[in-house]
């Protein structure tokens, strides 16, 4: 089916029904064109409407096919376009909600557009690491002109139809409807109007220029540059649209066809396109279907009102959900207040927020000092000292307290949240939601499912990480869940790097090259030093003989806790964050190799980045066997959007099969022979193994 033909009268209505969102796929590409000849072929039928179905008219081609035959068979998406252009009768697309990509592009083909308010226009190819391939950078500016459709082209951003359709001169729409509602009927009338109008006209006959020609081009290109570092698309996408201005539309049709050829073969946009698919999949827990009933999210309490527990607080504020923060004393509760005060201040100052929204938001916020006020909130978060004592404090306090069918959840960062279950009597309501600092700001959130944990309260509280617009990750009960467990490997080579020679700048700026905004070490200076220095103390306990480099510790032990103490791994000067290579660091480093008795060797730059970026894949594939994360894509979202692993490289399990896991197991078998490192630690997972023996990769 995937296209449904039906004639009003004189006037033949082609929806295309593709669900979710009417992907141009093969069936309804060729669905289109058999209706496109049943029209032609109707002597009864004068003109032709082409509509979506559902939530779309479309949003743009299937990418479920990319990679597969199916996405170039014919008809491919040009001779679909080609094949409306040469349609002896109007055609008329009918444009609601989303008209997206290849979806815009066939609109664009048409001789006419329709659209109704509220409809979300975009070339969003750009965000796949490609360009718009079916004619979007050639039609575009002949129809919006040529520095509205560039920006549209190289920023993959959605606008709404009725502002375009605002812009003067545009003739990318040619009616705007009354509503969705009256779309079709308009469309309808509209094509009846125009059924005789000869020539069709086509968009590919209009002109494209820009004024001050190449050197409009030039400047965009230098715009382009500076945003997008390690993305090749954006500055394709201005060479394109230049030559939509240098010559005959096939010609300028040719070069996007080129473009779009190299983009989609590198490796770049297939980081980006898993990414697309990654960050879906991450709401879907195998075992608990997606009509699993949900609890409703009404109000929320938040246990502790320091920089988490506001922050935290923050989230539910912004999606316009009322929250009570509880402290014990009246000076916390005014502390932290007084900080989400200021970071919406601050939002207003930079214009990001406006002070009537502000004021709306902060009327949503209520502070108590007594659990009592807490009873009726659907869902507490505790966000407390992570210290196993003071959470039975509050759980037991909570359970005693909270509604029946209340949702408490712990921001834990790595204790167990079966044992803080096992404070109360409803461990089926307990969850961790492990919120990443800043809370207001940083995308990842690890949903931690405790083995009693309900159904319907994952399903809950992954539907209303989705309101409060984070990228919720399940991960099983294990320490550190997935990102700090991985974290964790990825440190300890980073201190062994600095024992056997290498300095903690050079550590940073290889893996900076590689795309990670900040190194190990100079994060370390930021975050804190002494955070690190915790939970080592407390591993050292819980697993007496865990190999890691001391130079930590020392560093601590210096009172060397980063940025907040002035120095760190590097010196700082007052009042700036610039890291300059410490000599009394340096020294620390190498009185340690000594007491060590070892020699410092001359550690490469691509053995720096593999021993970090592999040490995470490896206990990826751990986390993977031990059923701690449900999927390879899961454990790359957590690491892209909590731990700045650079987009386009997909995430640390893709780049491994980018590299390919037969590499990967090599490199890692030469790192098991350097008697500095921790040979049991690079045994290859056996799943990482397998796939490797197997040929196969993670995703
Ligand atoms: N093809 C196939 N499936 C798609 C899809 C697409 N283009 N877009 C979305 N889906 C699936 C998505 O995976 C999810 O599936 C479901 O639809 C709902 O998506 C030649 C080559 C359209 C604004 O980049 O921006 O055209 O997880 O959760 O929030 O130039 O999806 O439910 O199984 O995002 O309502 C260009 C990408 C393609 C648009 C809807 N088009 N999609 O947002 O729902 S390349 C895009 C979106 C192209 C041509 C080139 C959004 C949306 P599942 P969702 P939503």
């Amino acid at each position: 089916m995937s296209a449904e033909y039906e004639v009003h009268g004189d006037v033949a209505v082609i929806t295309m029904n593709n669900p979710p969102v009417n992907g141009l796929g093969y069936a309804t590409r060729a669905a289109i064109t058999r209706g496109l000849d049943q029209a032609s072929a109707d002597a009864s039928v004068k003109a032709i409407v082409v509509t979506g179905a559902g939530k779309a008219f479309s949003g743009g081609a299937d990418i479920t096919e990319f990679g597969t035959p199916k996405a170039t068979a014919e008809p491919n998406l040009h001779s679909v376009i080609r094949a409306v252009e040469n349609c002896d009768k109007p055609v008329v697309a009918a444009i609601h909600s989303v008209a997206m990509g290849g979806g815009l592009e066939l609109a664009l083909g048409c001789h006419y557009r329709i659209a109704a308010p509220g409809a979300k226009i975009a070339l969003p190819e750009v965000k796949l690491g490609i360009l718009p391939g079916a004619g979007g950078t050639q039609r575009l500016p002949r129809v919006l002109g040529v520095e509205t459709a560039l920006n549209m082209i190289v920023s993959g951003e959605a606008v709404n139809s009725e502002l375009l359709a605002q812009q003067p001169g545009q003739k990318l729409f040619d009616r705007m409807a009354g509503s969705a509602e009256s779309l079709l009927e308009d469309a309808i009338a509209f094509a009846r109007s125009v059924a005789a109008a000869r020539p069709l006209p086509l968009v590919r006959n209009l002109p494209c220029k820009h004024p001050l020609g190449d050197a409009y081009f030039q400047f965009a290109r230098n715009m382009v540059k500076g945003m997008a570092k390690n993305l090749p698309a954006p500055a394709k996408c201005v060479d394109a649209v230049q030559a939509a201005t240098q010559g005959r539309f096939e010609e300028g049709l040719a070069k996007e066809r080129e473009l779009f050829v190299q983009l989609m073969l590198s490796p770049e946009s297939r980081a980006l396109r898993h990414i697309f698919f990654a960050e879906r999949a991450t709401s879907k827990i195998p075992d608990v279907p997606p009509d699993t009933p949900q609890r409703d999210i009404r109000s929320v309490a938040v246990i502790g009102a320091g920089t988490m527990g506001g922050g935290i607080a923050m989230n539910f504020l912004n999606a316009g959900i009322p929250v009570t923060i509880l402290e014990m004393k009246q000076e916390a509760l005014d502390r932290g207040v007084a900080t989400i005060r200021k970071n919406y201040e601050g939002q207003v100052k930079k214009g990001k927020l406006k002070s009537d929204k502000y004021e709306q938001r902060m009327g949503l916020l209520k502070t108590t000092l007594d659990y009592q006020d807490l009873k009726d909130a659907d869902l507490v978060i505790e966000a407390v000292f992570e210290e196993m004592g003071v959470k039975r404090q509050v759980f037991e306090k909570l359970d005693q307290v909270m509604k029946p069918g209340a949702i408490l959840a712990s921001n834990t960062s790595t204790l167990d949240v079966n044992e803080i279950a096992g404070f109360t009597r409803r461990a089926q309501d307990v969850v961790g939601l492990h919120f990443f600092s800043p809370a207001n700001v940083m995308k990842l959130l690890e949903v931690v499912r405790g083995a009693k944990t309900g159904k319907d309260v994952m399903a809950t509280v992954m539907s209303m990480a989705k309101k409060i617009k984070k990228t919720a990750v399940v991960s099983g009960v294990c320490d550190g869940f997935i990102g700090n467990r991985m974290v964790e490997q990825y440190g300890r080579q980073a201190g062994f790097l600095l024992d056997e020679g290498a300095t903690p700048q050079q550590v940073d700026k290889a893996i900076e090259r590689f795309g990670f905004a900040m190194g190990p070490f100079r994060m370390g200076d930021l975050a804190g030093n002494d955070i690190g220095w915790a939970i080592r103390k407390r591993r050292a306990l819980e697993r007496p003989g865990m190999l890691y480099s001391r130079t930590a510790d020392k560093l601590c032990e210096m009172g060397r806790f980063g940025q907040k103490t002035g120095a760190g791994w590097y010196d700082y000067q007052a009042g700036k964050r610039d890291a300059i290579p410490s000599a009394q660091v340096e020294k620390m480093i190498e009185d340690h190799r000594k007491e060590l008795g070892i020699t410092p060797r001359k550690i490469s730059d691509e053995e720096i980045v593999q021993r970090l970026v592999f040490a995470l894949v490896n206990e990826g594939a751990h986390i993977l066997e031990d059923g701690i994360a449900a999927r390879a894509g899961d454990i790359d979202m957590v690491y892209l959007t909590g731990y700045g692993f650079p987009l386009h490289r997909g995430g640390p399990m893709l780049y491994a099969d980018e590299v390919g896991l037969f590499n990967v197991v090599q490199a890692m078998k030469r790192f098991q022979r350097n008697p500095r490192d921790d040979a049991k630690f690079w045994e290859p997972a056996p799943l990482l193994a397998r796939l490797a023996a197997e040929g196969k990769t993670f995703n």
